[in-house]
């Protein structure tokens, strides 16, 4: 049975304030919240919408130490990029704030000392890395050493980035300490660990029983955590940035960052509403709603509930809609590879075209699956959606109504069939649109908002106002009446969606006051109204500005593989039985054609001297096939055979790789004969 609520907290996930933010940021949480916030706050609902930075861990501690200033300059400087990066999006917080604040502080400590005092916490001693040089434990980040799985000597003790593999610190071959560069040794610690085990019960009925609507990406998850049976969680650690452990014999450790983090919610909430924040964590009425990411699902769904069950006076979210990612041009963002549509650089490249962003990336939300943002389809939808439906439909109606009746909104005579017809299908999109809002279903609620313009555009394309100027004013002003009621529907419905855009439409139509209620009705603008002259709500954007960003993204990649290649000493020294043991031999090609479906891949058939061998090699960007064709080149002839795209490539053609990522293959400077040996 459906329950229900009162009022409504939105939470919003706290960004690290170690960089900017981008488009990921804003696609996965900020502009669905802010949708949805919207959204309620039209219905004339009581809604309350959390936002703030979040400035402990780790990674702000190693900025730091890397520029040499301190975390909080650190914190400091982003906290307020971010906060201002969000306000140009027009995201609606009520409060934006940080977790480095007095408030937050005592919340945070409040709150671990009350579950202490309950005995919720298990004390255990383990046996942590410590730097003697510098006199302190050493974060898992702050460890590096020789990987077990892949041998690279640069693995973090905390995952190698490498080949992706997790580890704990003590796997590591020959660690070392970031910090002093010293072998760190071995040392006993203590720490409070929250038992999720024991909220295993509680939590596999009230997730995997009671909230099965969950989107099933967040349903899944949860289910896959508790299924492998939850363990208790370390909410502390040795380091000096961060809320420190309110407890005796707690010196030099403080909170862990996931632990302090989500209960900014709540000291963001006390201090935007230092009387009545209890209302909107402890009323049963509230209905409290988590805004994140994927990779933050087990903290929003496990162990914070864990954390307020175990607290005991607080409310558990009622859905926690977790997006999956965003790409950007088929590569997962990374702030450390600069890839990324930063927002305040957006701004700056495109002043005034917030809402196209937010049309974007609503359009391309990765509700479901992770999406891909592009530049092709960003301008694709910016000059046929924007400007070539919504845009055109609202010019239209306004330069008309100027046209034939000086800026005031003509009176509607008879209605015709056709009339009737088209504010049929206009009347069920309200229903729609708060049916796919409340079930957190954005991009589809946006598409439905979308259609109301399209139905305007077609009833004024198929009405032709324009023709019957001469002969039948009478009708023109039921027309262009019909259409102006449905600009005045667009300023409403797409409020949630573009507030920049719906607000200068409202401005044009003259309408004060709305609200979410009015959707649907015919009679939003009362005959006489006058109009502000029109003004055009998208522009097209060009080619010429699109190839400017793509470039710009290819510069990136080119600087990412020069840092690469710079970062890519000789490896260690071998010996000569190792290369012994290699057979590299020439051979002449005889064949090449194209993997079909595989855009990297040719497929060879060499000449090797005993008869001809099939290999695939991965240079198909680098070479159209017929030009390889007759070359002599050498490959690897006994690397064991492997299936590549369901055909078995049995050697490896060797090529050389520049830093900007080209391959050249190698070919032998004189002719020699195929299976001659290279040595
Ligand atoms: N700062 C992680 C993140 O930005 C973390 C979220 C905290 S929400 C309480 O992905
Ligand atoms: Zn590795």
């Amino acid at each position: 049975m459906e329950k229900k609520f009162k009022r409504t907290l939105v939470t919003t996930a706290l960004p690290y304030a170690n960089g900017p933010v981008h488009i990921g940021h804003l696609a996965g949480v900020y502009v669905p919240a802010d949708i949805y916030a919207r959204y309620l706050r039209l219905k004339g609902e009581e809604v309350l919408m959390i936002g703030g930075s979040d400035e402990h861990g780790v990674p702000i501690t190693i900025k730091a130490r890397k520029e040499g200033v301190t975390p909080q300059d650190i914190v400091d400087r982003y906290h307020t990029i971010i906060k201002d990066s969000f306000a140009e999006f027009g995201i609606s917080f009520d409060i934006y704030s940080r977790t480095s604040s007095k408030i937050h502080y005592e919340t945070a400590s409040d709150f671990f000392r009350k579950l202490y005092d309950k005995g919720e916490f298990i004390e255990k001693v383990s046996q942590q890395y410590y730097d003697e040089e510098a006199q302190q434990f050493l974060a898992d980040r702050y460890i590096t050493g020789t990987c077990p799985h892949c041998r690279n000597e640069r693995a973090y003790g905390d995952q190698c980035e490498a080949c992706g593999t997790s580890l704990n610190a003590t796997d590591l071959i020959d660690p070392k300490s970031a910090i002093s560069g010293s072998k760190p040794v071995l040392r006993d610690t203590k720490h409070w660990y929250l038992p999720l085990d024991k909220w295993e019960p509680y939590l596999r009925q009230w997730i995997l029983e009671e909230h099965k609507e969950w989107r099933p990406n967040v349903y899944g998850q949860c289910k896959s955590w508790i299924d492998m049976g939850l363990q208790p969680r370390a909410v502390s650690r040795d380091l000096d940035w961060g809320v420190p452990v309110p407890v005796e014999g707690a010196d030099g450790k403080v909170l862990y960052v996931w632990f302090d983090a989500p209960i900014g919610y709540i000291s963001n909430t006390k201090e935007l509403l230092p009387e009545s924040w209890e209302k909107w964590w402890k009323d049963p009425e509230t209905k409290m709603i988590h805004f994140i990411g994927k990779d933050n699902i087990v903290f929003h769904c496990i162990v914070f509930p864990a954390m307020l069950k175990a607290e005991g006076s607080y409310n558990l979210p009622e859905n926690v809609p977790a997006n999956e990612f965003l790409n950007l041009e088929g590569d997962k963002i990374s702030t450390s590879r600069n890839w990324a549509v930063w927002l305040h650089e957006y701004l700056r490249d495109f002043p005034g075209k917030q809402d196209v962003l937010r049309y974007v990336l609503t359009a391309n939300a990765p509700e479901t699956k992770d999406n891909d943002f592009t530049w092709r389809d960003f301008q694709a939808r910016n000059n046929n959606e924007l400007v070539a439906i919504l845009g055109n439909f609202i010019n239209r109606s306004v330069v008309l109504t100027y046209k034939y009746f000086d800026g005031k909104v003509p009176a509607a005579g008879e209605l015709t069939d056709y009339d009737r017809e088209t504010l049929a299908e206009f009347a069920n999109v309200k229903a729609t649109v708060e049916n796919l809002l409340d079930n957190y279903r954005f991009r589809d609620a946006q598409k439905e908002a979308m259609n109301l313009a399209r139905i305007g555009n077609k009833y004024l394309a198929d009405t032709e106002p324009w023709k019957l100027a001469k002969t039948d004013m009478e009708r023109v002003a039921t027309i262009l009446n019909l259409a102006l009621q449905i600009s005045a529907n667009l300023a409403i419905a797409f409020e949630p969606f573009l507030p920049f855009s719906a607000a200068k439409l409202r401005t044009m139509l003259g309408m004060n006051e709305f609200c979410w209620e009015q959707l649907g009705r015919t009679d939003l603008l009362a005959e006489g109204t006058q109009l502000a002259t029109a003004e055009l709500l998208f522009e097209k954007i060009e080619d010429a500005t699109i190839e400017a960003q793509l470039q710009k993204l290819e510069d990136t990649k080119k600087a990412n593989q020069l840092a690469e290649h710079k970062a890519n000493p000789i490896r260690e020294n071998i010996e000569f039985d190792d290369f012994m043991k290699l057979d590299i031999r020439v051979g002449k090609v005889l064949e090449c054609t194209k993997v079909p479906k595989a855009d990297k891949l040719l497929q060879f058939r060499i000449d090797d001297g005993l008869g001809g061998r099939t290999i695939v090699s991965g240079i198909a960007k680098h070479y159209a096939p017929e030009d390889l064709v007759g070359k002599n080149v050498c490959f690897i002839a006994n690397l064991a055979p492997r299936k590549l795209r369901g055909i078995e490539s049995q050697g490896m053609i060797l090529s050389a790789e520049d830093a900007d990522g080209r391959l050249v293959v190698i070919t032998p400077a004189d002719e020699v004969k195929p299976g001659s040996e290279v040595k």
